[in-house]
């Protein structure tokens, strides 16, 4: 049978036992899509994710508390009733009120600088199945039997338990030694020159983490006082400043894209290739290259502007990809091109050496083919691919209306900024949720 989620265990019991095991009346609760905020009888108030198995289910399930909460003044009869499972249908003192979600973000209640349990444990911004947002009432309690235990106890549940809880999963650590869950934790909250040797460490957990929670939140403080720029947006408008100083024509095309255009650059969905493409309804995707953008703007512009014409465009696009720390399924790529006159291998690397010397990225030139132009020429940075690039024409141009010489090159800008800054995994870099420049959000 399937196991009640919170809401309906409170609604049968009208009580609640707190994390430290205190048996509290519930004055009322209200419900989101996901959570729900309880307001107990003694006035304390929380905000719990609604799970079926968290540990506050278990509790209400099993009928186990270690003590009455004294500010709730529970009748003896309810809390024997409790402790003996009998069920009190007709004693049902809690309504479930549901709120729109908008009305019930978590985030709101949290308060700077005391963690959130859950929220800090994936950096990926995997919420923990059981963590409770604490409201200030609860954070700071008044004088009620449930805050007669010392603050600090509370406080370090929060920031451990979500770990300890996590770990279970694995085998228990031996002393000194960290879970998966915690070095991922640890790791994603190093700054991009920090190191850790976790077999050498003698810090516990606990220590690493809040020393770095420190540190991280200064960094953002400090960028918040200084700068104000996202990495990913100041280099696209860096590279943008250098490619329209070098004469060529900034392109914004769209990002929805006929899946027949990808089809016509030779990835039909017959190709291997094709599976990595986002597919929209039946006939649309989102772009996974930018060149049949490009391909178009230089069919239209051919007749129009002045030989050689160059235009490039920086902009998102999409691939399904299954690959680590230097693949992302959401990047942004900057394609130059130069079609007319003086499309030579010479004038591409003398391009690719001017941006990569101005961005002050080592590099070097590698031979490659690919499926889509056949021979390239890949820009490498240790073993990371930075940029593929052409010398057309190519047989496929005809199928775009192109028939002059062309020459272009593709980059990634996370894997630039990877490259510059050595950043550990391209995500912290990336359009994310999680990191801010390189800087670990979840704090
Ligand atoms: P790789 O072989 O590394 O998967 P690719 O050859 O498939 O890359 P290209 O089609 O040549 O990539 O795309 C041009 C550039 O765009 C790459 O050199 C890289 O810098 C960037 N790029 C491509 N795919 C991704 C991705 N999934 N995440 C981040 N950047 C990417
Ligand atoms: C080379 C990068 C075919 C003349 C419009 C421009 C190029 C770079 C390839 C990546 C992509 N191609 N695979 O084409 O510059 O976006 O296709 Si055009
Ligand atoms: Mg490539």
């Amino acid at each position: 049978m399937e196991k009640k989620p919170l809401d309906s265990l409170i609604s049968k019991t009208g009580l609640w036992v707190s994390r430290n095991g205190y048996l509290h009346g519930i004055r009322s609760c209200e419900t989101s899509q996901k959570y729900l905020r309880i307001t107990m009888d003694c006035g304390e108030a929380i905000q719990i994710r609604n799970s079926r198995s968290g540990r506050a289910a278990r509790s209400l399930r099993n009928h186990k508390y270690h003590k009455p909460c004294k500010g709730c003044r529970l009748a003896e009869e309810r809390i024997r009733d409790f402790s003996n499972k009998i069920s009190r249908k007709d004693e049902v003192r809690v309504t479930v009120k549901t709120v729109r979600s908008i009305q019930f973000d978590p985030a709101q209640s949290s308060i700077p600088g005391v963690s959130v349990p859950g929220e800090s444990l994936q950096p990926s911004g995997n919420i923990d199945k059981d963590h409770t947002h604490h409201s200030p009432a609860e954070r700071q309690p008044s004088v009620t039997a449930q805050s007669s235990k010392p603050q600090v106890a509370a406080r370090q549940t929060r920031i451990t338990k979500p770990f300890d809880r996590s770990s279970q999963k694995h085998a228990r650590p031996e002393k000194n030694e960290f879970t998966q869950s915690q070095k991922n934790r640890v790791l994603s909250l190093l700054a991009p020159d920090e190191m850790i040797s976790f077999s050498k460490e003698k810090r516990s957990f606990a220590e690493i983490e809040s020393t770095l929670l420190t540190q991280r939140k200064k960094d953002l403080r400090m960028m918040y006082e200084d700068s104000r720029e996202n990495m990913l947006g100041k280099l696209e408008r860096t590279i943008t400043e250098f490619f329209v100083d070098m004469g060529f024509l900034e392109v914004k095309s769209p990002i929805l894209i006929p899946f027949e255009y990808m089809e016509r650059m030779g990835v039909g969905e017959d190709k291997e290739l094709s599976r990595q493409i986002f597919r929209v309804g039946d006939n649309m995707c989102l772009r996974p290259m930018l060149a049949p953008g490009l391909y178009n703007h230089l069919r239209k512009f051919d007749n129009v502007l002045p030989d050689p014409i160059r235009i490039f465009e920086i902009g998102p696009c999409y691939r399904k990809e299954s690959d680590g720390n230097s693949h992302l399924e959401e990047f942004t790529m900057l394609n130059f091109c130069q079609m007319g006159s003086r499309c030579t291998r010479q004038t591409l690397e003398s391009l690719i050496g001017d941006l990569l010397g101005f961005l002050g990225i080592e590099y070097e030139v590698v031979a490659d083919s690919c499926m889509v132009y056949g021979a390239t020429i890949d820009i490498m940075h240790k073993n990371m691919e930075l940029s593929s690039a052409v010398v057309g024409p190519i047989p496929m141009d005809m199928d775009w209306g192109i028939d002059k010489p062309w020459i272009g090159a593709g980059f990634g800008l996370e894997r630039l900024l990877k490259a510059k800054h050595n950043f550990k995994n391209i995500r912290s870099v990336a359009r994310s949720e999680s990191y801010y420049n390189g800087i670990c959000t979840n704090l």
